[in-house]
């Protein structure tokens, strides 16, 4: 599919000088879209055929956490399965699952791979992949509880497989570090390094308490571009806003630039109240090189798109750097 065409896209809004805007039709899907859910959020798509699939979390009305396929043909109306994605075996046996939240969708060389927050005595990330959105096969988690946050990268970096992560607790983990992995088969992950920290209070308070990644890299002439999720803690609870880095193309633990401001923190009323208030949390970015189409998930509860130029996006990261 040609995304020239067909990227879901509303232009800069009269009077905007920020570098990211909001969809004025926000929140593009509905908390109640499926008959069992409680909320939709924190969910994200890629290009599928004639039009777009994505894989969404759905917590129930007893509130239990789970990843649902859909299908859209414009990237913004979206018919979600009623059911649960069911797993067949992937690379291994079965793995038992107590609960799937958080999923992201990335395509490497021949395939859609999934990654979630898996229960699996703990949360930790779980993948899979699938070629049609319709058979799906599990495979090994990549780590060991406590982890959250698994976001692979489209392109193999000198020949493996190459995962940003965020090692947590069993809670509300008031702790974030962003850190990179690499697999040859999609079984065993090492090579861990650090490459993003939590800022000091002082310098960008709305990612002092904790980082971590949020959209599949996008490769640019300036390196991996990346939309992530920063935390400060307040009187009121956590807030969730949005930043943007860079890494080095060759290799991506070198980060080189971050975003001092954030690019979108919670404004909108859907940011502001839901389930957990004051939360904006990027999980999926379309682009056709030139546009971006972010989705996040707003207050725990609902989907939302934000829109950008990369170029702009890019140099705004520059720009605002505190690396
Ligand atoms: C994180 C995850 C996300 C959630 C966020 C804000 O730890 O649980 O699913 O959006 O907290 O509640």
């Amino acid at each position: 599919m040609n995304l020239k065409e067909s990227l879901p896209w509303i232009e800069r809004p009269a009077g905007c000088t920020e570098p990211v805007w909001r969809n004025p039709n926000n929140p593009i899907i509905d908390r109640y879209s499926i008959p069992s859910s409680n909320s939709i959020f924190n969910s994200a798509v890629v290009p599928f055929g004639e039009g777009f699939a994505g894989v969404f979390r759905c917590d129930n009305r007893a509130v239990q956490m789970n990843i649902f396929a859909g299908f859209s043909k414009d990237g913004i109306h979206w018919e979600i399965n009623h059911d649960p994605i069911e797993f067949k075996c992937g690379n291994t046996d079965f793995i038992h699952s107590e609960y799937k939240y958080d999923p992201r969708v990335c395509w490497i060389e021949d395939r859609y791979w999934i990654t979630w927050c898996n229960g699996y005595n703990g949360p930790t990330i779980g993948i899979a992949y699938t070629f049609d959105f319709n058979d799906f096969f599990q495979c090994e988690n990549a780590f060991l509880p406590f982890n959250r946050n698994g976001v692979l990268f489209p392109e193999k970096i000198n020949g493996m497989y190459a995962m940003l992560s965020r090692p947590s607790d069993n809670g509300h983990t008031p702790f974030g570090d962003i850190y990179i992995s690499y697999s040859p088969d999609m079984i065993f992950w090492g090579k861990h390094r650090l490459i993003m920290k939590p800022t000091p209070f002082e310098v960008s308070a709305w990612q002092c308490l904790k980082i971590g990644p949020g959209t599949t890299p996008i490769l640019t002439d300036e390196g991996w571009l990346i939309f992530y999720h920063g935390v400060i803690k307040t009187c009121n609870g956590y807030r969730y806003s949005m930043g943007s880095a860079i890494l080095d193309r060759e290799d991506p633990s070198k980060l080189l630039y971050r975003t001092q401001p954030y690019l979108l923190a919670p404004a909108a009323p859907y940011e502001l109240v839901g389930d957990v208030a004051n939360v904006i949390f990027p999980c999926s970015a379309l682009n056709d090189g030139e546009r971006v189409c972010i989705y996040y998930g707003a207050a725990d509860t609902h989907v939302c798109t934000a829109y950008g130029y990369l170029k702009e996006i890019i140099d705004f990261t520059k720009n605002n750097s505190c690396v």
